[in-house]
């Protein structure tokens, strides 16, 4: 089910709020003299194809924007720490400026579950007295808030509040608890004053536990879906998250120093740069455009433009990744962000003269490639585009009707070969599609990668269509018992969410989708490959199609080693499969600060008064005007 739709109109904040309440903080900051820790929650074991090398080499923005927000706040004293790349750390022994810091953040996607809530825990072996003001948020949070809190008074863990919005909803809770704070007053015990009193309940984008002192919650209270800022020059600049990266290591304390500017680009040599958010399709398996309330939310090109420029001159960063959902969305403004970074100079030390330098790559849809035409796609690359991934999904649009088809796909990917830039085709397996197929249409996985290969593509993402939180056809996937709950003894666990395992199918013989995936994976990245890349090069940019197969490779290894056990598993049959018949709902029953139903509550949650609620009857009211 997807997240309800706010009252129309009042889906973003007023233009300049942000902004203002950014100001506001800074000038009560200073009588605040408070340290924060950021942890990003990162599961070790999802490391494998399509992201084995993005995964650690790229400081993930969501934390930085946080880091950031904090900084830019008057807030200076903040640590951001990666489990990417710290991951023995331990928040029950961390320590900020001498102290036990007054804030512990964990952000963190579904996938990294497991340890987020390991991080959780950890910090709430802290004595209560210096206990910080634990805050959980992300992608994980945002839909299943319920999953921070402990449910057993008999193990005591949780966090005090979750967030199920962006910067916009930690300031406001900040601006609420200094406005609240005495002088030396722990902030966790404003918070509990705060909470107690029913100031937060004004703020929406909060899930807290009240009466609860130490994370065991017998119900939780909503505040309701977020307001979402439209204008994204209002964010802080990120800029300052990358100040705050805790260097990697594999102490279980905090470093004395952040990572020095100069090592950056070691670490991260990919910067994720937040250019657009939203997309105007609505793929049913998808939880992007709700969660958007269907906004197209953008930066001006100039402040993008000073974004790359000053995390180059600061930190050396070359290459960008945008973060977004499909960048030309609105082909108007991609053009004039395009036109803007093709205008960017930057001094080049070495040249002695100003020079263009940056190189950058995002998500797009093929629909949208062919609209942009062949001038735009020469601007985009010209601009310092080298490669664009696609939402390919399924070429025959079988699957999914979104514009594409075999022959739309392969015009889209010559054109972008063509300008030259490296199309990186996104694809989903499901329980209809063949390995091979012989008839007319390319119907078969290894034929879709074939043509695809052929038409251009350096790089594959195969997975296999697996339920999204947030998305339309979520809670469908567990009533029709679709949702495995457990296969041969062994629990789906939340690091197995990452459409890399099979975890949901009809098929009679589940075993051969799970090895359907590494075949195309094996057919794609090989020896053979890796040396006709160089031996007979099909473009001019075969060096990185030659380094794509060497860490394909290495990814294809990590996916073998990761899924095949689980492939045995899958192997013993239907008889050993157990099904789910609802999603994972929680069992703290949660309601909405007037008591009725909450915005993130799914259907089957538990209410404080209507115990299991039927939210398929109520939904109409919640989300009357979700515009679909
Ligand atoms: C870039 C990206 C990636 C990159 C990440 C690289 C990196 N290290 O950064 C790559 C390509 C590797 C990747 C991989 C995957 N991704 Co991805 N990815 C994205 C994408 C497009 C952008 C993420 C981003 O940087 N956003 C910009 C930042 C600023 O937004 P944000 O992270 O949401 O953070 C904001 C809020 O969440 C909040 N917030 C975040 N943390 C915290 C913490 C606190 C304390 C607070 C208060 C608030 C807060 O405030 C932030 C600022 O506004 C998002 C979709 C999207 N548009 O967000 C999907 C997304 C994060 N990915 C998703 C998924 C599922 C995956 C994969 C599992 C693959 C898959 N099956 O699709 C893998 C996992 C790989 C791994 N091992 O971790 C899902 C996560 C769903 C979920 N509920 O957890 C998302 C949301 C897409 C979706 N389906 O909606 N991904
Ligand atoms: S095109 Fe991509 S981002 Fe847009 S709704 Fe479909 S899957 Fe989501």
């Amino acid at each position: 089910m997807e997240l309800p739709r706010r009252t129309r109109g009042d889906e973003l904040l007023k233009p300049g709020e942000l902004t203002a309440l950014r100001s506001r903080l800074r000038q009560m900051a200073p009588q605040h003299d408070l340290t924060s820790v950021i942890a990003c929650a990162f599961d070790h074991r999802t490391r494998m194809l399509p992201f084995i090398y993005a995964d650690l080499r790229m400081a993930p923005a969501g934390v930085r924007a946080i880091g950031s927000a904090m900084y830019d706040a008057g807030f200076e004293k903040t640590r951001i720490v990666l489990q990417q790349w710290n991951r023995n750390f331990r928040p029950s022994r961390m320590k900020l400026d001498g102290r036990v810091p007054d804030l512990f953040m964990v952000s963190s996607m579904q996938i990294h579950g497991a340890e987020c809530k390991k991080l959780i825990r950890d910090a709430c072996r802290i004595e209560p007295a210096r206990r910080p003001l634990i805050i959980a948020g992300g992608p994980k949070t945002i839909y299943e808030p319920w999953d921070v809190f402990s449910p057993d008074p008999n193990d005591r863990w949780g966090a005090d509040v979750a967030v199920t919005g962006e910067e916009f909803v930690l300031l406001g809770l900040m601006e609420a608890l200094l406005q609240l704070r005495h002088t030396g007053e722990p902030i966790r015990t404003t918070f509990l004053r705060a909470r107690n009193s029913g100031l937060l309940d004004g703020i929406p984008g909060l899930v807290y536990a009240p009466g609860s002192t130490d994370g065991v919650a017998e119900e939780l209270v909503d505040t309701g879906i977020q307001r979402l800022v439209g204008d994204l020059d209002e964010t802080p600049h990120p800029v300052h998250g990358y100040r705050l990266l805790e260097p990697p290591s594999r102490g279980e304390t905090l470093a004395s120093r952040a990572l020095d500017a100069s090592r950056v680009n070691k670490f991260s040599p990919i910067g994720s740069l937040v250019l657009t958010f939203g997309c105007k399709f609505a793929c049913p398996y998808c939880p992007i455009p709700a969660y958007n309330q269907r906004q197209h939310r953008l930066k001006s090109p100039q402040r993008i433009s000073d974004e790359m420029t000053r995390l180059h001159s600061e930190y050396g960063i070359r290459f960008f990744f945008g973060t977004d959902d499909n960048f030309f969305n609105n082909h108007e403004r991609a053009i004039e962000i395009c036109t803007e970074l093709l205008r960017t100079r930057v001094y080049d030390r070495r040249r002695g003269r100003p020079r263009q330098r940056f190189r950058w790559g995002t998500e797009v849809t093929v629909h949208d490639t062919l609209k942009m035409g062949h001038e735009n796609l020469k601007l985009a690359r010209k601009s310092g585009v080298r490669g664009l991934w696609l939402g390919v999904e399924d070429m025959t649009a079988t699957l999914i009707k979104k514009g594409q088809s075999e022959d739309k796909t392969a015009q889209a990917f010559r054109m972008l070969k063509r300008v030259g830039i490296l199309p990186m085709p996104m694809m989903m397996h499901f329980d209809d599609q063949p390995l091979v197929s012989f008839a007319d249409k390319p119907y078969g996985l290894i034929n879709q990668v074939r043509l695809l290969r052929k038409a251009g593509a350096i790089s594959l993402q195969v997975l296999m269509i697996s339920p999204a939180t947030g998305s339309k056809l979520y809670e469908e996937c567990f009533t029709s018992g679709l949702a495995y709950n457990t296969v041969a003894g062994k629990t789906i666990e939340p690091h197995m969410l990452d459409a890399n395992f099979v975890i949901a199918s009809r098929h009679p013989r589940p075993w051969i989708k799970q090895a359907n995936i590494m075949a195309a994976y094996l057919y794609f990245y090989n020896p053979l490959r890796a040396m006709q890349a160089l031996v007979w090069p099909k473009s001019k940019l075969y060096l990185a199609d030659f380094t794509m197969q060497i860490i394909g490779m290495w990814g294809v290894s990590q996916t073998i080693r990761r899924t095949f056990g689980w492939m045995t598993r899958l192997m013993r049959g239907q008889r050993y499969i157990t099904r789910k018949s609802k999603p994972p709902v929680g069992t703290i029953p949660m309601r909405s600060v007037q008591g009725d139903l909450a915005a993130h509550a799914l259907p089957g949650a538990p209410h404080p008064q209507l115990i299991q609620l039927d939210l398929t009857a109520l939904r109409p009211a919640a989300g009357a005007d979700s515009g679909k």
